[in-house]
């Protein structure tokens, strides 16, 4: 039994093969899990979830000083809970239905019977008393379903993606079961106050529940709505970038790329919601303006393989391949194309060199929850060097005000904006990154995970504990 219980889809951890076809596990790369491992070692903690792979039954076990539980999921509740109701319903319906989300009701059975076997490991694994925190939009239903099964525990949930207006959210014909499924806990939190609002107001809405505040009454009992803007490893990035192999490998990046006087950087999933289309048509359009001279200005787009099995995704990844393909075939010239693009996942080490490498990040997203790309190139500017270009959607940008904001809607005013941050003063360029390094830097991802937590332990017991 442990005290400490993190619920998410996924373990921690990716299998590995070795040379010998031997399976072991590494952790995997990401902020969440190193501000959340510290806290679990702490407290005996235990993370359940599912391994990755297809009808798989796994007992639990222990990985680099980590209890691990691993929940199955057939082929079928891949295909229905991860790919259908989390990924073509859920996903895009929560990011302003920038893709047309999908309403299909046995993918909503999967849904729901995948949140009870997750419910159900939590119970059998949760101490009396425990705190359980519940991870993202896969998990909705969890909150309720645990309480019901073990109401002495503590619950908590964090949504990393946005929570939409009423307009998109009542679309869902499960939309009470969704918010009575979050509503099981005693602390949701959201990246920023708005979704958290949004949430109390839907709440009322929906169900007859008194608010007040940011606290709603349900059941005679409380549930606090709040935002908890998660953030990065700093001293991760920090470390990475005091490496003299990284520096050496950043200043080899640019001399592959052909030394130009100005690198510009995208790096995301292969995602429709993080507008690298747009991206991508303003850089095409300002070579073929003529404000770039050839060889001045290069474009990095690292894109990494996403829910290859999601049919909007393949899409998407034909889409920008061939955008790709027009751009460099009329632009580009022979060994020097003007748009390096990597469908591929890098190395933290790799990705550091990219980003101190890179004079401008281009982080356009039509949507994002926060964006951990744009603080993690924050991070990496001790030099307080390049410029940052930032959706307005991306909640990041409700931080970083002294980035160089933008609609991505509109090409005319993304060209614009890449333009001034391409010709703009070293000055001027290193207090927009002081300001916004003073941010990151204070509020990192371990603060992130502290304060939730500190924030979960202290809100009123629900129960008789
Ligand atoms: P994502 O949509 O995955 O996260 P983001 O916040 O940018 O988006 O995080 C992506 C992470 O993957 C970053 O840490 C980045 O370094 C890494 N990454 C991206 N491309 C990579 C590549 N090619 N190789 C290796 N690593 C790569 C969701 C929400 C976000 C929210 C986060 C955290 O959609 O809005 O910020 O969760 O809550």
């Amino acid at each position: 039994m442990s005290d400490f219980v993190v619920v998410a889809n996924r373990l921690p951890v990716d299998r590995v093969v070795g040379p010998e076809g031997e399976v072991g596990w590494r952790r995997s790369p990401g902020g969440l899990v190193t501000a959340i491992t510290p806290l679990m070692r702490e407290r005996d903690g235990a993370w359940i979830g599912w391994t990755g792979a297809a009808d798989e039954e796994a007992e639990s076990f222990t990985e680099d000083g980590l209890r691990l539980v691993p929940v199955p999921l057939s082929a079928d509740d891949v295909e229905l809970y991860y790919e259908g109701f989390s990924n073509a319903t859920l996903w895009p319906l929560y990011h302003d239905a920038i893709v047309p989300p999908e309403f299909h009701r046995t993918a909503w059975d999967a849904y729901v019977r995948v949140n009870r076997r997750f419910a159900e490991k939590a119970a059998e694994v949760a101490d009396k008393g425990a705190l359980v925190w519940v991870q993202d939009y896969q998990l909705q239903l969890v909150p309720k379903m645990l309480r019901e099964l073990r109401p002495d525990v503590r619950i908590g949930f964090f949504l990393h993606i946005p929570f939409p207006p009423g307009e998109l959210f009542f679309r869902l014909p499960w939309r009470k079961e969704i918010v009575e499924g979050l509503l099981g806990a005693d602390l949701v939190g959201f990246q920023l106050p708005a979704a958290a609002a949004n949430f109390v107001r839907l709440s009322r809405r929906l169900l007859d529940v008194r608010v007040h505040g940011s606290m709603v009454h349900v059941d005679g009992r409380d549930v606090l709505a709040e935002a908890f803007p998660i953030s990065v490893d700093v001293d991760e990035l920090t470390d990475l970038i005091h490496r003299p192999d990284v520096r050496a490998r950043a200043a080899q990046v640019r001399k592959e790329l052909g030394d130009p006087a100005c690198i510009l950087l995208g790096v995301d999933r292969l995602d429709y919601t993080k507008g690298i289309t747009q991206r991508l048509e303003a850089f095409g359009e300002l070579l073929a303006d003529g404000a770039f001279k050839p060889g001045e200005a290069v474009f990095v787009q690292v894109a990494t393989p996403s829910r290859e099995r999601v049919e909007q995704y393949q899409i998407l990844r034909d889409d920008i391949e061939l955008q790709v393909g027009r751009i460099n075939g009329e632009f580009g010239q022979l060994g020097n194309p003007v748009i390096n693009y990597m469908h591929t996942s890098y190395a933290r080490e790799e990705l550091a060199a990219l980003y101190l490498a890179a004079d401008v990040m281009v982080v356009t997203p039509l949507r994002d929850g926060m964006n951990l790309v744009a603080k993690e190139y924050v991070a990496c500017h001790e030099d307080l060097r390049g410029a940052l270009v930032l959706s307005e959607f991306a909640g990041a940008a409700e931080e970083l005000r002294r980035a160089y904001l933008v609609n991505p809607y509109d090409v005319d005013g993304l060209k614009r904006i890449l333009l001034e941050a391409v010709r703009a003063d070293s000055r001027d360029l290193q207090k927009r990154m002081r300001a916004m390094r003073r941010r990151v830097v204070d509020n990192d991802v371990a603060r992130w995970a502290s304060e939730f937590l500190a924030r979960l332990r202290s809100s009123t017991p629900s129960h008789d504990q």
